[in-house]
This record gives structure tokens, sequence and C-alpha cells, in this order.
């Protein structure tokens, strides 16, 4: 019997080494906005199609799976049909990026584009206040980014 407490400590003490997960962290959104990058560079924005590309916004899989993104759309403030932008057949990998370009160009695992040309008003992205929404093809929101403010060009939304 004299072994006995001490077994009952030892067995404390293997429970109490045991690692802990952490204190559940917010969920993160499966699809996340991680960066909006909305004053192209240079100045004034000219509405060229380099520059139309050099403004764009960053998704992240958040997840350990790839996911399908055919059907889900990225989207600003505005309130018109050619400011959404749907996915086509494409695939994100688990934990990838992909940036979405606000120009026309050539589609790559991590580079898509909007395809919008016209000059200085088929930019999305306002430069100094404005939003992103993702929503999943069910049209339900998934995560969101707003940001106001003409100091940087770019936001961080992680
Ligand atoms: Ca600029
Ligand atoms: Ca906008």
């Amino acid at each position: 019997m004299r072994f006995f407490p001490l077994a009952l400590s030892a067995a404390a003490l293997a429970v109490a080494i045991v690692p802990v997960a952490p204190a559940q962290a917010a969920a993160l959104p499966v699809i996340q906005i991680t960066k909006i990058y909305y004053n192209s560079p240079g100045s004034p924005d000219n509405g060229a199609n380099v520059s139309l590309n050099g403004e764009w916004a960053q998704l992240k899989n958040t997840t350990r799976k790839a996911i399908n993104l055919r059907g889900w759309t990225l989207r600003d403030k505005t309130k018109a049909a050619d400011h959404v932008y749907m996915f086509g057949a494409f695939t994100l990998g688990a934990g990838k990026t992909v940036t979405v370009r606000t120009g026309k160009g050539k589609d790559t695992a991590t580079t898509r584009h909007w395809g919008r040309a016209g000059g200085t008003f088929a930019y999305i992205w306002n430069q100094t206040s404005d939003a992103g929404f993702v929503r999943d093809p069910l049209g339900k929101l998934v995560d969101s980014c707003s940001y106001n403010s003409s100091r940087v060009a770019w936001v961080d939304c992680r």
C-alpha cells in the first residue's frame, strides 16, 4: 500500500503534462479575405490594365482541405452586377492563397482576374473607404473586410 499514493501521484502528473489545447480562438472563416491592396501603385491611377491589376484582394483557404470555389463570389460595396467577381472552375488548396486582380490577364493557380477594363471607372477598390465581401455559392456571407484609411495603400484583414 505504500506505493499506492506514489502511483496516484505519478498518474496525476501524467495527466497534468498532457498538452492542453490552447483556449479556443475565434474560428477563422474557411475562406478569409487576408489583404486588399486598394491603391494601385502610381499616381494618378490611370485605369490602364497594369494599374487595374495593381489593385487586388487576397483570399485564403484557412482549412486543411482543398475547397472548390466554383460559384463563390467576391465583391465590394458597390451594388452592381459587374462589381461581383464569381469564381469559375477553381480549387484553392489547403492553406493556400489566391489573388484576385481587377484587370484582365491569364488566370493561374494563384492569380485570378476580374477582367475589368474601361479606364478609371473600372477600379473596384476605393482608395479611402470600402469593404470586401466573400460569399459561398448559396450567397451566405463567409467573410468581410472593411477599411477606412488613405494613409496606406492596402489593408491587412487577418
Ligand atoms: Ca495609386
Ligand atoms: Ca468600390
